[in-house]
């Protein structure tokens, strides 16, 4: 179903009569800077083949057509030879990340390069768009206003996952009736995975349409050797940090609450270290360690308590803790918990869709092994339901529906009445508690974001002029100025291993989770006994759009950690 032109523009904000801030008009007037060999001609290098980076021969069986092609960069070319025109499509893939509009604000103008008869259109409200032929051409109207802009408003997202022959071949009738040749999915690691398994289905039936992925998400679990980092993470996290800067400040004006935040980034905890990095909390929990550690509740909670006494003896009853919103999945007994759920939900999801809702835990604790339903019983009884419900379409427990800091900071509660009733505890003990993680996916995107994700878009066009399928969209040099940052495309099948999801194994691209041996940890594993018994906060303040480039264009400092071995 075509809609009418600037449909999600009308109908959302009534363009005509939506006022802008003066922020928003000054931003629209800023040109992200691209590297310097996409302001010309392009010449395609390729480079070595490439290989899964685990589990090859099963992934090489799997993707018979797209596995093993080589990593491809850019280079500049002097005849900057123009091509026939070409339509192509895009869809935003899940959670929102700052930046987005500016990857289809890239693309837009790559392809335009190529020819200014291509044509762009949007798919709407996620993947969904595609198979239910819901989209709308995006003209340079519509695209002018929404450069530099947060959000994904422009199209909308959706968490839709395109995985079964039938999604595909009803896509691929839209796309034949608009002559579309390529399509661009932005998304994270499990919208990628299915835009390299749609890559593979349309080379293998000969569609004739390319498959080119760009890596979005504000986690920050989208890279490797290859992806420095994916978009929205530098944003998103520039936001949190101001924000727990600023309730740092109150807590060390008033001296009276421990403030326990939980911030987004679903398993992996990198936006909470790159936030401790940037604010020096108290405490900042890393699940990958406590996993690594094989820690159990009670040990993060006696962790928590013991700065919580110490800093009492102090007189000081007040501190920050940052919690990664995964944590809880990373409690060994809880992993083990929630493995065998997502077996047993699977395997008997219309048994325990049948069951009134009073009585599914006691079916669940009849049907768990002996140790997975002691812990189960163990947990909160809000938190061990939270574990039964729907997972997303990727087949993820909702952890952001969780509430780990209102859990942990009552445990520490109650361990403090046990230390005091011990005559080791003598403090006050008075909480606040957040949540951060809606509040920064679509923020304006920072300089570094604007300019990465323009990039990114426009390295997309590139490829598609390339007729390459089965691509990532790459930038690599990041933490250099943006002239100098290396464009290309990377095989998505060489980031894929096989993962069991929803009782199955899977081939899928491998999360990156935190480092224990990586530079930003291990800066911070450094500090953090400083931190947490005394009081080193440190203050962001707002992202900077306009200003001196030391405040304003600075990468995260988990990319300028873990890039500094890097030589190019
Ligand atoms: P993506 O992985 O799709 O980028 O989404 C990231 C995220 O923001 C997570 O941090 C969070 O757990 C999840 O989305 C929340 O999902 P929803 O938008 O469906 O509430």
């Amino acid at each position: 179903m075509k809609l009418e032109s600037g449909y999600l523009l009308k109908s959302n904000s009534n363009s005509k009569i939506m006022k802008k801030s003066a922020l928003q008009q000054a931003r629209a007037a800023y040109r992200p800077q691209l590297p310097i060999v996409l302001t010309g001609g392009v010449k395609v290098v390729e480079g070595q083949p490439t290989q899964s980076v685990a589990d090859q021969e099963e992934i090489k069986k799997l993707f018979p057509n797209t596995y093993g092609l080589p990593e491809l960069h850019f280079e500049k070319e002097s005849n900057d030879a123009k091509m026939e025109p070409i339509n192509v499509g895009v869809i935003l893939s899940g959670g929102q990340a700052p930046g987005g509009h500016n990857v289809i604000s890239g693309l837009f103008d790559g392809i335009k390069n190529i020819n200014k008869q291509s044509r762009l259109y949007g798919f709407l409200m996620g993947p969904g768009g595609l198979v239910d032929h819901r989209y709308m051409e995006l003209t340079s109207d519509i695209i002018d206003e929404y450069r530099n802009t947060g959000g994904f408003d422009i199209i909308g997202s959706g968490r839709t996952k395109l995985e079964t022959k039938e999604q595909f071949d009803k896509g691929l009738e839209i796309l034949r009736e608009l002559n579309i040749k390529a399509l661009v999915i932005i998304g994270g690691d499990d919208s990628n995975t299915n835009a390299a398994i749609l890559a593979e289905y349309y080379k293998e039936i000969g569609a004739g349409v390319q498959v080119i992925g760009v890596p979005k998400t504000i986690d920050g679990d989208l890279k490797n050797d290859v992806i420095e980092t994916s978009f929205g993470f530098d944003t998103a996290t520039k936001v949190y940090s101001e924000v727990i800067g600023n309730i740092q400040r109150d807590c060390n004006s008033a001296k009276k609450y421990w403030h326990f935040i939980k911030l987004m980034g679903r398993s992996a905890s990198h936006i909470a270290l790159e936030c401790a990095l940037q604010c020096q909390p108290n405490i900042c929990i890393i699940s990958e360690e406590v996993e690594a550690k094989n820690m159990t509740l009670d040990e993060v909670v006696d962790y928590i308590a013991d700065a919580v006494v110490a800093r009492a003896a102090q007189g000081n009853n007040y501190g920050v803790v940052l919690i990664p919103e995964g944590l809880i999945e990373f409690i060994p007994a809880v992993k083990a918990l929630i493995s065998e759920l997502n077996d047993l939900l699977a395997a008997k999801a219309d048994e325990f869709g049948a069951i009134e809702p009073e009585a599914q835990r006691e079916w669940v604790i009849g049907q768990l092994s002996e140790e997975n339903a002691k812990t189960y019983k163990s947990l909160p009884a809000g938190v061990a339901r939270q574990l039964t419900l729907d997972r997303d379409p990727h087949g993820n427990v909702q952890v952001s529906l969780i509430e780990t800091e209102k859990l942990l900071s009552e445990m520490v509660g109650k361990r403090l009445e046990a230390l005091a009733a011990e005559g080791k505890y003598k403090g006050k003990y008075a909480t606040m508690h957040h949540f951060f993680g809606y509040e920064g996916r679509c923020a304006d995107p920072s300089n570094f974001d604007a300019n990465y994700c323009y990039g990114l878009g426009y390295t997309a066009a590139n490829l598609i002029a390339a007729g390459v399928t089965g691509y990532m969209s790459s930038l690599r040099n990041l933490t250099f100025a943006p002239v100098n940052w290396i464009a290309g495309g990377i095989p998505i099948t060489m980031m894929m291993n096989m993962e069991r999801r929803h009782g199955e194994m899977k081939p899928v691209i491998q999360k990156a989770l935190v480092q224990l041996d990586g530079a930003p940890f291990l800066k911070f594993a450094k500090q953090r006994d400083e931190w947490k018994y005394n009081t080193c906060y440190t203050y962001p303040g707002p992202i900077q759009y306009f200003g001196p480039t030391e405040v304003c264009d600075q990468p995260s400092l988990t990319l300028v950690y873990e890039q500094k071995r890097r030589k190019y």
